[in-house]
């Protein structure tokens, strides 16, 4: 009896760790079927990037039990919330600037991707698109109408002030290029942009339209940013991202919805005669700040005055992609982290000729918000 009521306690530890672990499985395979079951497109695009071997079956078991990479594989996804395991972006620093690296975007061709800063990471590729994807691109947003552009993303300066053009914050033409599934070259275009940034096509997909701008001589856009500058006021990022919100109305960001573009990827569409570079003023100058550069003489987020000096400065090219992040990725989440101010980049002034270039943006949904649908996606 004496003994019997002493293992009695032991056994009921037992069972109940038992239950507890059966039950944390059942409700993990719960998760995970209810999710491939919603998105399997989404689960195997996954596995496709995050498992090159092929270790792990499509309910993220290991497939190979004698190889200790497939099982800490799997038991990395065994673990942590379902967020964890499907939500997470990618995010690639390099060890240097003018570091060179071979991706391959084409089967078959291999292209050059040079780092041009590292904080933000700021990447260069040669050749990403081929003329005729340039020329297609320019002519299907040509048929589309190309209307005056507005004051998209964080501007700093007052626009109301300017006095002249050079202190207008944007002058150029601008439309958007909805993503239409038929549309074979703009498919292979984010066919390549997933496998040159390593995000999930189904992000790129769901992300925002394909923003087409043209600047004529004059023309120009000085720093902002592409995403909600959290950085200037932490009680931003309670807000939903404008894509998976109905207040899409430029007037409406930052008070009901912040953008969230956790990647830009800038195309050039066309040789330029001269000017039109791409300026960077705070890349890898984690000491500086907008705020200090908007206000000081001379202005370094006017980029008529100031194209070039300590700047990362990325000339148009026919042909050419760069791609940034304009957030970190979240250490603890793997998610969408804080903004990165220093990714303020701008259009130095075209000076001879016409510049087109493409945005493509890649929506990433934060913490809080992972599992709400995007309205991209309907
Ligand atoms: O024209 C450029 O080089 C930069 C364009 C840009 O920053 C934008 O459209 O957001």
């Amino acid at each position: 009896m004496f003994v019997g009521s002493q293992r009695h306690p032991l056994s009921i530890a037992k069972m109940l760790m038992v239950i507890f672990l059966t039950t944390c499985g059942l409700v993990w395979s719960h998760q995970v079927n209810q999710y491939c079951e919603r998105d399997s497109d989404h689960c195997s695009e996954l596995l496709r990037l995050e498992d090159p071997h092929g270790y792990l079956d499509k309910h993220f078991k290991c497939k190979y039990p004698e190889v200790a990479e497939c099982q800490q594989m799997a038991a990395f996804y065994d673990t942590g919330p379902e967020y964890q395991r499907y939500e997470h972006v990618t995010y690639f620093e390099p060890d240097d600037v003018d570091e060179e690296s071979d991706i391959i975007v084409v089967p078959g061709k291999t292209h050059t991707m040079i780092s041009k800063a590292i904080y933000p990471p700021i990447y260069e590729v040669e050749d990403f698109l081929t003329d005729e994807e340039c020329d297609y691109i320019i002519e299907r947003a040509k048929a589309s109408g190309m209307t005056q552009s507005g004051g998209l993303g964080v501007n700093i300066n007052v626009e109301s002030q300017s006095k002249t053009s050079e202190d207008v914050s944007r002058i150029s033409q601008q439309t958007l290029l909805y993503i239409n599934e038929n549309d074979k070259v703009v498919n292979s275009i984010l066919d390549r942009v997933s496998k040159l940034t390593r995000m999930p096509r189904k992000y790129i997909q769901e992300s925002e339209a394909i923003q087409v701008v043209s600047y004529e001589a004059g023309g120009h856009y000085h720093g902002h940013m592409d995403t909600t500058d959290t950085d200037l006021d932490e009680d931003l990022e309670e807000l939903p991202c404008c894509h998976q919100t109905q207040c899409q109305s430029d007037l409406d960001v930052g008070s009901c919805c912040r953008v969230c573009r956790y990647i830009t990827v800038l195309l050039y569409l066309n040789d330029v005669d001269e000017g039109g570079e791409t300026a960077f003023p705070l890349a890898d100058f984690p000491d500086k700040y907008i705020q200090e550069i908007a206000t000081e003489t001379p202005d370094f987020t006017n980029l008529s005055k100031h194209c070039g000096g300590d700047s990362v400065i990325v000339k148009p090219k026919k042909r050419k992609a760069i791609w940034w992040y304009n957030h970190e990725k979240d250490a603890d989440t793997g998610l969408i982290g804080a903004s990165i101010p220093h990714s303020l980049h701008g259009g130095c002034d075209v000076k001879k000729g016409t510049k087109w270039v493409a945005n493509i943006w890649i929506n990433v949904l934060p913490y809080n918000h992972w599992d709400k649908p995007s309205v991209f996606n309907v």
